[in-house]
Formats: structure tokens, C-alpha cells, sequence
């Protein structure tokens, strides 16, 4: 059986686990109703319960990261993509393949933002910065395990579940249903993002190079609301780096342990930097490095938060 089949079959013993879940309760209910009417008089019919998970209506959350310092989030729907490029695809790395099916099961919260600097130091009461001026600069200089310490305190903070996204909801989020090198099409130019400009992709042109980060949502947002997917600051994920699964997959969260590169097992981080060629901003593309003591100006992430039951 691959592994799809398996996948796809322990869905479907889900779905029928909690078909019969449902069922029982129901007739828990209905059981409980009829005992306390015994006069009967009332209608003994049960209006189906409809009431659609809150999650469905909210489109976006405000955590209040600390004294009127907040982070929004917006809603990103379940649904399927192709992650990773194809063969074809100009300037691609291997590692960015194959190219397989991918589907996000759930809607998931994701920051409108990248983290910023005041948002930072509101939660980790230190600011690491290399860039400093703008409160709305992102945050940079922090590893992988200062971004997942931020999420464990914002989670212990608002009573949410705050975490970095996994490299496949990361992807997701990016494309917004793009299936092109970049969410703004073929290629990218830097009215639509802080990359080095005085490099290009396919037929873009040279443009402005900043060298250094922005403030956060300087640029237009992609078709699910959100800023800076490409470029500013690359962004920490969750999963450790390492080659893709073969097949198609549902919510995968990367291998179990880090290919181990030069410093040892590595973590992912997406999207390019202000630093970078425009090639490295591709929705595709992939870098890994060190989780521990890595102070990058170049490296900043944002957070993701699972909807409440
Ligand atoms: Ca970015």
C-alpha cells in the first residue's frame, strides 16, 4: 500500500470513528430530550446541528502580545497545491523537488506580518536587531530557537496556540494559489518587494536595492492578505531540513530529524531577504541553516496560530 493509500484509508477510519462518535451522542441527546418532556406536546424533532465550527466566520485574530502591542492574523483556508518548482522552472534548485500534491487539511491563522521589533521586545523584553530606527522594521538576528521561545511565550501570553509555520503551510500561504515562480507572477520587480534589485529574474528588471530591511507591509500583500512573503527577512518554519518525502501528502511537517549539513542538523527558513537575488525569493526556494546561534540580519520569521476547536 503507498502511502497515500495509507493516509487516505486512516482518513477514512477518522471519518468513520467520528461518524459513530456523533451518532451515539446524538442519540444521547435525543434519549435526554424525550425524558425530560414527557408531556410530549412540543415537537420530539431535533433541528440537525448545523452550527458551522466558529473558525468558519473569523477571518482574522488579534493577539495582544503585551501593553497595546498587538498581531494580526488572518485566516488561511484548507485546500491543495503543488509545493515546490518544476523542472523547468528558471534558476531552481533540486532540492526544491519533485514537485508533489500537497494538502493543507485545516485553515490555519497566519501573521499578516512578519514579526516586528516592537512586537519582539514586547514578548522577549530584548531587542537583537542589526536594522534599528523603525518599531515596524522586522525583527532579525534571532535563531530558530529564540522564534519558537517567542511563539511558546505568546501562546502561554493569549491562551492561543502560537507556532512557527511548517515549511508546507509556509509554501501554501505564499502562493495563494499562484503556481508561478513568485506570488506576483513570472517574476518579481522591487516595487513589489525588498530584494537586491540590482540583480533580476527571467525577463524582470534591475530596480532598486535597499540593503537593508523595510517595515513591515511596504509592498501589496498577496491574494490571502499577507506581507513581505517575498523578500525583507527570510523566514524560520518549523521543520527540520531535509529532502522531500516521495508522493503526495497531507499536512506533512518534514522529516523527523535534520540532514546534517556543515554546523549539524539544519532547520528551514523561506522566502529571501533584502540581501538576496530574487531567484532565493521564490515561493519554491529553500534554505536551511544552523537552529542554535545563528545571528543573521537576514533571518526573522512569522508566526502561525491554530484555530480553537
Ligand atoms: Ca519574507
Amino acid at each position: 500500500m503507498t502511502n497515500m493509500n495509507k493516509r487516505l484509508v486512516g482518513t477514512l477510519m477518522a471519518f468513520a470513528v467520528a461518524g459513530l462518535g456523533l451518532t451515539a451522542c446524538e442519540r444521547a441527546e435525543d434519549h435526554a430530550a424525550t425524558a425530560k418532556q414527557p408531556e410530549a406536546n412540543a415537537p420530539t424533532v431535533q433541528q440537525p446541528k448545523e452550527n458551522p465550527p466558529a473558525v468558519k466566520k473569523l477571518e482574522e485574530l488579534t493577539l495582544d502580545c503585551w501593553n497595546g502591542v498587538t498581531l494580526k492574523l488572518k485566516l488561511i483556508p484548507a485546500g491543495e497545491f503543488m509545493m515546490g518548482s518544476p523542472e523547468n522552472e528558471t534558476e531552481r534548485s533540486k532540492d526544491e523537488g519533485p514537485q508533489h500534491r500537497v494538502k493543507i487539511s485545516k485553515p490555519f491563522f497566519m501573521g499578516v506580518y512578519l514579526v516586528t521589533q516592537v512586537q519582539y521586545q514586547s514578548v522577549m523584553d530584548n531587542k537583537p536587531s542589526h536594522f534599528k530606527g523603525d518599531d515596524n522594521l522586522p525583527v532579525e538576528q534571532v535563531s530558530w530557537y529564540d522564534a519558537v521561545e517567542f511563539c511558546k511565550r505568546l501562546s502561554a501570553r493569549t491562551g492561543q496556540m502560537v507556532r512557527l509555520p511548517t515549511e508546507a503551510e509556509w509554501e501554501y500561504a505564499c502562493r495563494a494559489g499562484t503556481t508561478t515562480p513568485f506570488n506576483t507572477g513570472e517574476t518579481i520587480s522591487t516595487d513589489q518587494a525588498n530584494y537586491n534589485g540590482h540583480f533580476t529574474y527571467g525577463s524582470g528588471s534591475k530596480g532598486e536595492s535597499p540593503q537593508t530591511t523595510l517595515a513591515v507591509g511596504s509592498f501589496a500583500s498577496n491574494s490571502f492578505g499577507l506581507y513581505d512573503m517575498h523578500g525583507n527577512v527570510w523566514e524560520w518554519c518549523q521543520d527540520w531540513y531535509g529532502s522531500y518525502a516521495a508522493g503526495d501528502a497531507v499536512d506533512p511537517i518534514g522529516p523527523a530529524k535534520g540532514m546534517s549539513m556543515c554546523l549539524g542538523p539544519a532547520r528551514v527558513l523561506r522566502g529571501g531577504s533584502w540581501a538576496d537575488y530574487p531567484r532565493r525569493c521564490r515561493s519554491a526556494c529553500r534554505r536551511w541553516d544552523d537552529p542554535f546561534g545563528v545571528f543573521n540580519p537576514c533571518f526573522g520569521f512569522r508566526v502561525v496560530c491554530e484555530p480553537k476547536p
